[in-house]
């Protein structure tokens, strides 16, 4: 639908104003750092450029939910299974903000799950990495959580209003999505010489594909310019990779503190490999798919009750012809 979204019908909603006004005005918005709200008029690409950004982030958040909901059932604790169990029913709450974030610009929900099951919308790189011991819930709280405040924080000022609302309360809810991967991750570290080479080998295993997480070089980000001169993105792709290095400082062989830079120098990132799980290659990229789409099936029914629910509801009339 937004491919066809009427520009001149946007326009319009400012009312009286011509679209060379409404321009202006966007563009006074976007310079005083002021909020874009749905019933303004913006420019056809800030918008696709806001539905496409919203929704691989609303993708990456239901799909993140299957890496660890591979645990629930093997969690080693009743405390364990709880904690998990609430923090992958957050993932989808997440889901659910984005994409009514994401409606708000002209696009339903609908159309952009067939988006993504037709593999014409992305989802983050990182969930296409396997999930094989307990230890790797804890790298993903941890790494992949972190990684994502680090790269989200700045959205909560992101120049339009819905998306950066939503980005308040999944920061805060992700900050404790990080606590407890860090958690796990201390008591296994404090635990059996199995414990702690499990941590580390989720850890080693986690590390490069979170710092991928960020994106492509600046050099090679398509978007990154652009989304910094409208204020959707407020940091480059590098200069947030660095944050989270400098603030996680794990042993890489080439992590040097460089004081000309005042900050650490890290080993070469596998661009190939970011290319590769992007386009569809990555380790679990095939089966999260599956899952996905066969969850978007068996759920048909729930949709198709929700619907009759909220015709009736629409029609009290029929209930009382029935009554009487
Ligand atoms: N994976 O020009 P740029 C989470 C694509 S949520 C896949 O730099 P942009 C919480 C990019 O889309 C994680 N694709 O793009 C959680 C573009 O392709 P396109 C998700 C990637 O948009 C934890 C092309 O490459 N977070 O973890 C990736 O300016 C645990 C060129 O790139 C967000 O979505 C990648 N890593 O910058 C949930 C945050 N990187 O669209 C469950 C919001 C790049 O032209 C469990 N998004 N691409 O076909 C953003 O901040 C930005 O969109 C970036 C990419 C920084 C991801």
């Amino acid at each position: 639908m937004y491919g066809n979204y009427d520009t001149a019908t946007a326009g319009a909603s400012l009312g009286e104003n011509a679209p060379e006004d409404a321009e202006q005005r966007f563009d006074q918005l976007i310079a005083a750092e002021q909020r874009i709200e749905p019933r303004d008029w913006m420019p056809d690409a800030y918008r696709k450029t806001l539905i496409r950004q919203i929704a691989q982030h609303a993708h990456s958040e239901i799909i993140g939910m299957q890496p660890e909901g591979n645990w629930i059932t093997r969690a080693p604790s009743l405390r364990r299974k709880a904690i998990l169990i609430a923090k992958v029913q957050d993932e989808a709450g997440h889901g659910l903000y984005l994409y009514s974030a994401a409606e708000t610009l002209g696009v339903d929900r609908e159309e952009l799950l067939d988006l993504l099951h037709t593999g014409r919308q992305k989802y983050s790189s990182i969930f296409n990495y396997p999930t094989l011991t307990w230890a790797d819930v804890g790298a993903i709280g941890w790494l992949v959580d972190g990684a994502a405040i680090m790269n989200q924080v700045p959205l909560c000022r992101c120049s339009y209003g819905p998306y950066a609302r939503a980005m308040v309360r999944i920061c805060k809810e992700e900050s404790f999505h990080q606590r407890q991967g860090f958690e796990i991750l201390h008591t296994l570290s404090h635990g059996t010489p199995g414990q702690k080479a499990m941590a580390q080998d989720a850890v080693n295993r986690y590390w490069w594909p979170s710092l991928m997480m960020f994106g492509p070089p600046d050099e090679a980000s398509a978007h990154s310019a652009q989304s910094t001169a409208w204020g959707i993105k407020r940091f480059g792709n590098d200069e947030l990779r660095q944050r989270f290095v400098d603030m996680t400082v794990l042993p890489d062989a080439d992590l040097r503190w460089n004081p000309e830079r005042g900050h650490h120098d890290f080993g070469a990132i596998d661009w190939d490999e970011l290319a590769r799980v992007i386009r569809g290659d990555g380790p679990c990229n095939a089966e999260r798919m599956r899952r996905r789409r066969q969850a978007h099936e068996d759920g048909a029914w729930v949709r198709e009750a929700a619907q009759a629910y909220a015709d009736r509801r629409a029609r009290p009339d029929l209930d009382r012809v029935r009554a009487s």
